[in-house]
Formats: C-alpha cells, structure tokens, sequence
C-alpha cells in the first residue's frame, strides 16, 4: 500500500486536491519507489507493467507530464511489423511482434492487433533490387517475407495507380504478412491499467523538471504538478520519452545522439472499406491504411527541421497530398478530416537505446524514431529487464549507448519505412 499512499501524498500537493486528499498524508514519510518511470507513453507504461509482472517489483511509479498515451503513442500510424534488415533488429522487433500477437489476451482488452500485411512498393528496377535484398535479409532473419509482381499488388490493393504512364509505376514490392495495424490508445490503456491492477502508481499531469542527486547517482526525480515543485525519490529511474529524450539527457549532464523531428500523420473522413492492408511507398515518402472506423490513415514523413513543437507542417502536409493522389487517384474525392504531427527521437542509425546512461540510477528507452510503436512490448520488456537485475536483456544488448564509441551500428535507416 506504502506506494498508493505515495502517490496521494504528491496529488494532495497540487491546488484543488486539498479537499480530497486523506488526513493522514503529512504522517507519510517522503515518496519513495523501487523504480519511477519518466514518460506515461506506451514504452513508460510496457516498462511498468513488465517491472511488475516479469520481476514482482510493484513500488514503481510513472510519471507523465499530460496524459497517457497523449505522446507519439497516441499520434501514430499503428503499423507493426518486423521487416528489419540486420539480425540484431530482427530478433528484437520480431519478439515484439510476437508479444503484439497474444497482447488482446495477456492483458484482457481487444488492442485490435489486425494482421492484414504490409506491402512496401517498389517503383523501379532499383527498388526491385533493393526489395529482393531486403526480403532475402529477412527470411535469413527467420521472418516471413513474399516478394510480390505487379499483377499480386494489384490484387491486394486495386485502387493504386497501375497506369503506365504513372508518374510512380508500380513495378512490384513485397509483403510481411504477419504486420498489420493496432489501436494505439488502447495499447497505452491496457499496459497501463494492468500496470495498475498489480500496483503501479500513475501520475498524470506531473512534469519531471530534474533529478535529485544522491553524490554522482541519481536518487529520484524533481517535479512540477499544478505549479507546484515536488520530488520523488526512488532507488532508480527509467526514463522512455521518445522525442525529449535529449531534454531529459541535458537535465541529467550529459548528451544522446539524438535530433528531434516531427513526423506528420492525417486521417480522412470516414468510409467504407477501400482499403484492406497497408501500403508503404518508400519511394513517395508516404504510406497509406484503412483504420476500423473507416477513416483513411495517411502517414508522411519527417518534417526535417529539427523541433520540440507538437505540430504539423503545411509544407509536407502539401507533399503527402500530392504523393496520394497520385498513388490512389480516387482518394482525391475524400476530405481531409484531422491532420496532426508527434515529435520523434531519429538517432544517427536509426535503431533504439535501451539501457544504462552515464549516470548511475538512470536507464533509458530512446532513439526508436518513427518505428517505436511497434517496439512497445520489447521497449517495456527490456527496459524492465534493465532496471530490474541490472543487466542488459540479450534483446538489448545490440543496442546500447556505447556502440557511439566502438562504431558498431546497426544502420536501419532503410529499412525504417520513412525517409531518414
Ligand atoms: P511517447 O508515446 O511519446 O511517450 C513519451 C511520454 O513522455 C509522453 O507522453 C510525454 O508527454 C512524456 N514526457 C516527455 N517529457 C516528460 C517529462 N519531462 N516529464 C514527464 N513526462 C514527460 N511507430 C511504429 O512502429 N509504427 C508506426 O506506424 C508509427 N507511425 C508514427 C506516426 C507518427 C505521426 C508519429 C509521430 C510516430 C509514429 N511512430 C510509429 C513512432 C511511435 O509513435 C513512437 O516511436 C512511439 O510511440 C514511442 O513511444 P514512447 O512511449 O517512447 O513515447
Ligand atoms: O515504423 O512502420 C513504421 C512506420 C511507418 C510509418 C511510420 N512508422
């Protein structure tokens, strides 16, 4: 119980709490947790509920700065999938996607994970090439890939643009069918409240502004909540907040090699079936689905002026319009219902970090740019690990901060479906 009091103890600090909060909280000794988490998106909330159910440490907190899932969790295109090109990121990805597989049921809420497959086109005798390699690493990887001819795309979607004299002509392209979209709101809502259901405390609205120091070592966190400073202590923190990763990294003395960018998403109006898998074109810089409720799901890609500004960008807005009516001229009659953009971390080599920092007491989940959503089982899973025995995850191992120092990169970026 000593870590729900905790948290009412934090909640009793913030104006128009008073009222609520019990008698007994300035009894409470000050906060103090096993672990907190900075960071309620999905990998946040993945790491707190591992934590708790893989390794029985249940006085842990996660402390969001707006709400659950409000981050790029809740602003992406959903799309799973494990099509990576080099070992390391197969096996990491592919474990993800087999956690995905059996979420609905582990955590007992319909994340409407629907293997419909991913088909990335190819336009050219040189993107023909590239996909035969790319499917080639994948099935070495152990991870099914079907190399497609145009008459097969066309069967999968017949609303692409086929014509000849297409401006993009579609001359194959391959599928992964075991990815496919989820419902990303509910893949935050799930972990967090069976992250709650074993004891988990979840603080919204409550913005870590910096660390309290214990000598060289991180023992807690200072926050701010309703314009009120506090701070929580706790043995060790995980930190999993994807575009201000490097905003956290300043605040604890040192620096990631990471840029911040926005990535631009939008959603038609919407309408019956037309589209029943997902299409990427890497080539176009866009990417297409259709979501349950009939909207057409339109991805685009990064807005590459680096940025901590939660918005959309007319100009590539204009780009990704252009790049679809030309990919599905009959998309041009739909209207545009929302657009809106998240603020990823892009790391020089387009893979993740997950493990320790500089800082002793701080781990963190960064870098994974604009693939993380898919990577949330495995990003929680292994960040838990971490925090938890203090040990890298084999998963993770590939992927800490040291390989900035011995060159050993694990470049992603072609396989990263955007343009990096
Ligand atoms: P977030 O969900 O962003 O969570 C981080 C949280 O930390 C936020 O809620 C934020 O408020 C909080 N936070 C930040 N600073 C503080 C602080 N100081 N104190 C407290 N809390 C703080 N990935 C895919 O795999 N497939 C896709 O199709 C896909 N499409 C995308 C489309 C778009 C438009 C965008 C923007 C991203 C897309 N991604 C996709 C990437 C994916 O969304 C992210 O990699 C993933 O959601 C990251 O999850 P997270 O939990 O690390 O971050
Ligand atoms: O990682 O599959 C992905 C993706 C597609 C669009 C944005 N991210």
């Amino acid at each position: 119980m000593r870590s729900h009091y905790s948290a009412w103890n934090l909640l009793a600090a913030a104006p128009g709490h008073a009222d609520w909060a019990p008698a007994w909280r300035d009894a409470e000794p000050k906060p103090r947790y096993d672990v907190v988490i900075i960071g309620g998106g999905g990998h946040g909330l993945a790491t707190a509920y591992y934590l708790a159910k893989n390794h029985g440490i249940r006085n842990v907190a996660v402390v969001e700065k707006g709400w659950i899932g409000g981050g790029n969790t809740g602003r992406n295109t959903t799309i799973v999938r494990s099509n990576y090109l080099y070992p390391e990121s197969a096996r990491l990805y592919d474990f993800s996607v087999r956690l995905y597989e059996d979420l609905s049921r582990e955590l007992n809420f319909n994340i409407m994970f629907s293997q419909r497959g991913i088909v990335t086109l190819a336009h050219s005798r040189h993107d023909l090439d590239n996909i035969a390699r790319w499917a080639n690493a994948m099935r070495f990887n152990g991870i099914d890939a079907d190399v497609l001819d145009a008459a097969q795309v066309r069967t999968l979607a017949p609303r692409l643009n086929f014509d000849a004299d297409a401006r993009f002509p579609i001359l194959g392209g391959f599928i992964q069918r075991r990815g496919g979209p989820a419902r990303h709101d509910a893949v935050a809502w799930s972990y967090a409240r069976a992250a709650s259901a074993l004891g988990v405390d979840i603080v919204q609205n409550c913005a870590v502004t910096g660390f309290v120091m214990q000598g060289e070592r991180v023992a807690g966190v200072q926050t701010l909540r309703g314009g009120v400073a506090g701070e929580i202590r706790a043995e060790k923190v995980g930190a999993a907040v994807a575009g201000h990763s490097s905003v956290i990294a300043k605040m604890a003395g040192f620096t990631l090699p990471v840029t911040s960018y926005a990535l631009q998403a939008m959603v038609s109006e919407p309408v019956k079936p037309v589209l029943d898998t997902v299409i990427l074109s890497p080539a176009v810089g866009a990417y297409w689905s259709q979501s349950d409720k009939g909207e057409v799901v339109i991805g685009g890609a990064l807005d590459h002026f680096p940025s901590y500004a939660q918005r959309g960008s007319f100009a590539v807005l204009q780009q990704v319009m252009a790049a679809t009516t030309e990919m599905f001229p009959s998309f041009g009659r739909l209207r545009l219902l929302r657009q809106w953009a998240g603020i990823v971390d892009v790391v020089q080599d387009s893979s993740p970090i997950i493990g320790e920092t500089p800082v002793p007491g701080l781990y963190i989940n960064c870098g994974w740019g604009t693939g993380g959503f898919k990577a949330i089982p495995v990003g929680g899973w292994t960040l838990a690990h971490v925090l938890a025995t203090g040990r890298n995850h084999e998963l993770a191992e590939p992927f800490q901060l040291a390989r900035f120092e011995t060159g050993r990169l694990i470049d992603e970026a072609a396989a990263a479906g955007i343009a990096h």
